[in-house]
């Protein structure tokens, strides 16, 4: 699907095209067999001595528990002191891994149950020997006897016979629907068994190949059999598979008569934390990096941010594009196997030195904007950017392509919405102004801006409408809300009307406004007229005015209802979270190609609907102020200021 799209800059508009692919990860249970009254823990307050005598049967080590002689004569007491105290028969008893603590002196062994040659993938034990080879504690979830002999025995043979080949194409189908990467009876017949052994542990193992990328990202599996002891106590056999995709990293056992999935395992962690500028610093002038855990919102991102092992998730894929294409599947992305985002970060050297945390940035703001602006209602209905759409309204599949560091340019930032159901398209600059360069991917007041393109574009004229806000005032006003967004973020409860913000400071060295945003006449004298004045043609003039005038009602807004400490708190008695919801709900009430007056209706009308209308002139007072009181007009093509409220305010 390849449509025409505008992208909106931060400095400059230009045209191109956008092509969309839908891409759909879906939450999975992951799930074992509950083995009710297995694997106490039992704690000795007296250590046990176990004889372990030369008619004693030995352990069989597999893989790294192949160790030195003293780990294995306590191993060996372990085997004696399961076989005495468990009646386990030592031929049952594999040592997985075993070692000793160097602090403690402890021998920790770990044990797995075999029958016939094949594990019992969930018949565990682990026993603790002190130095003395005394047994201090130990569990086990062992299989009964009984149902060992219930079962019929296996062969682990490393030659892979017929019947395993089918049946192994069976388990793996049904593993695949499961975790729904369906594969097809045309894939699952060019797949191929072949038995080989285990690089770690040398068993004997099956190489499943000539899997679609979908189901395995290297095009392979996995495989070897097992038995497994289900909730009821009783064995199956089973197909120990391991399956890598991009998001999740299965273990899976899969019943081998029946094709269901008995247990399955994501050796993926979905914790997450970032090393990052967190929202309240702006940029690096400002503050300073710090871990941030799970910031995810619970109910704008329910599933958490991450969906694989680096910065891609259901709201944004954020990746590297030094030569400024538009591929961004296979492009570069920091690692992260256990959810933790935390590289390092030396701002004195270039930024390509950085791209890893410039990445794990932008993908955080980029969440974060998505995250506040679902809570104040450019949620899925509305036609957000979110892969799944949880909620089943609005259209999928057109989470935010965000690069980092893009090489198509410099000195710039841009945004590209087309309409809902296709990807909105970020691509952030590095800029040149100062030695060494710096990253707008740093610079909060940027990436909101740009995010917001995609907001004001969604919700004016609906989220299938993206030609609402194209050039002119209603293309200043796109702009003067990217500003304006990103303003409302910076403010800080203790922030009074006398702060001034400056748009683009770290990034540019100076800022790339006109004049900054403020209350003062004087710091920025920007009136509705001001549209009229030689070089107020372009969308970013004009939405500097737009912003000015918005900033003037944002502060009256908080004046008179007071600031919420952080606006994800949504709480609508506060002034800073009023004038977000009362901005976005009057982007949903306007017309397409709205002016600076239809706008102010809208946002007055928002005003009624949330609050029944009690801010109605401090509002208008901050409008006014700024030349677009009740009577402003545009006459003869020009903008004319009026600077009075309604009659009662
Ligand atoms: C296991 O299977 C192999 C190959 O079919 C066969 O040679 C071997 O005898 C079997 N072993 C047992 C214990 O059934
Ligand atoms: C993860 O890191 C490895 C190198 O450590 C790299 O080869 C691989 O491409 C990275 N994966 C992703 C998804 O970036
Ligand atoms: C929205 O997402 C849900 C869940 O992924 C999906 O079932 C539904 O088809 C999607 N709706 C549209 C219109 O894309
Ligand atoms: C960026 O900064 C330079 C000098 O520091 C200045 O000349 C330029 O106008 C600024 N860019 C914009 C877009 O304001
Ligand atoms: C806002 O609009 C809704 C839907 O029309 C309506 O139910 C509600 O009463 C309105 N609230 C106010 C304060 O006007
Ligand atoms: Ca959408
Ligand atoms: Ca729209």
């Amino acid at each position: 699907m390849v449509k025409l799209t505008s992208i909106v800059s931060l400095l400059a508009a230009t045209l191109a095209t956008v092509s969309a692919a839908a891409d759909h990860h879906q939450d999975i249970v992951t799930f074992t067999p509950e083995l009710s009254g297995k694997g106490q823990f039992k704690v000795y307050d007296k250590p046990v001595t176990v004889s372990t005598d030369s008619s004693a049967q030995a352990a069989s080590f597999v893989g790294g528990s192949k160790k030195d002689s003293a780990v294995k004569s306590k191993a060996d007491i372990a085997v004696a002191y399961l076989a005495k105290n468990h009646k386990i028969p030592a031929e049952n008893i594999k040592i997985t891994d075993a070692y000793t603590d160097a602090r403690s002196g402890i021998t920790h062994v770990y044990a797995r149950q075999t029958n016939g040659g094949v594990d019992v993938a969930n018949g565990l034990a682990n026993v603790n020997v002190d130095s003395k080879g005394r047994i201090i504690s130990s569990s086990h979830s062992f299989a009964s006897t009984d149902a060992l002999g219930k079962v019929k025995r296996s062969n682990g043979s490393l030659v892979a016979r017929a019947s395993d080949d089918a049946s192994l194409k069976t388990a793996f189908k049904s593993l695949n629907d499961y975790v729904k990467t369906a594969v097809s009876d045309s894939d699952l017949n060019k797949i191929t068994v072949a038995s080989t052994s285990n690089f770690v542990s040398g068993e004997p193992q099956f190489t499943i190949t000539n899997v679609p990328s979908a189901s395995a990202v290297d095009g392979s599996a996995t495989a070897k059999k097992a038995l497994i002891q289900k909730a009821d106590g009783s064995l199956a056999h089973v197909w120990e598979i391991t399956l890598k995709q991009d998001s999740h990293w299965w273990s899976a056992h899969v019943n081998q008569d029946t094709g269901s999935v008995e247990a399955i395992h994501d050796w993926v962690s979905h914790a997450e934390s970032y090393n990052v500028y967190p929202r309240n610093v702006n940029d690096p002038l400002e503050g300073s990096r710090s871990v941030v855990s799970s910031p995810a919102n619970t109910n704008a991102s329910p599933k958490g941010w991450v969906t694989g092992t680096t910065t891609t998730g259901n709201n944004v894929w954020a990746q590297n594009n030094p030569t400024g294409g538009s591929t961004w599947q296979t492009n570069y992305r920091p690692n992260s196997t256990n959810g933790a985002f935390d590289f390092p970060l030396d701002l004195t050297k270039a930024p390509s030195s950085y791209i890893d945390s410039a990445i794990t940035q932008l993908f955080y703001t980029v969440n974060t904007v998505h995250d506040l602006s679902y809570l104040y209602g450019f949620d899925e209905a509305a036609g957000n950017f979110q892969d799944v759409n949880y909620s089943g309204k609005g259209v999928g599949g057109d989470y935010v392509i965000a690069y980092a560091q893009d090489g198509s340019g410099t000195d710039n930032a841009n945004f590209a919405t087309p309409p809902d159901g296709q990807h909105g398209v970020m691509r952030m600059y590095t800029w040149t102004q100062t030695n060494p360069n710096r990253d707008g991917d740093f610079e909060q007041d940027i990436v909101a801006h740009e995010f917001t393109h995609g907001i004001s574009n969604r919700l004016t004229g609906g989220p299938a409408n993206s030609n609402c806000l194209g050039s002119g005032e209603p293309g200043g006003m796109g702009e003067g809300w990217s500003d304006t967004v990103a303003n409302l973020l910076r403010i800080k409860s203790g922030d009074t009307r006398s702060r001034n913000l400056v748009l683009g400071e770290y990034s540019n060295g100076s800022g790339i406004r006109n004049y900054p945003y403020s209350t003062s006449l004087t710091t920025n004298p920007s009136t509705y007229s001001y549209l009229d004045k030689s070089g107020y043609n372009g969308v970013h003039a004009i939405g500097e005015v737009w912003a000015e005038i918005l900033y003037e009602v944002i502060w009256n807004l908080i004046d008179a209802n007071g600031i919420a400490a952080d606006l994800f708190s949504h709480d609508l008695t506060k002034g800073n979270s009023i004038a977000l919801q009362i901005i976005l709900d009057g982007m949903k009430l306007q017309p397409c190609k709205p002016t600076f007056l239809n706008a102010r209706d809208a946002i007055i009308q928002a005003d009624q609907n949330l609050t029944g209308g009690k801010n109605k002139c401090a509002i208008w007072k901050g409008f006014a102020k700024r030349g677009l009181g009740v009577k402003a007009v545009v006459k003869s093509r020009r903008h004319i200021d009026d600077f009075t409220v309604p009659s009662g305010c």
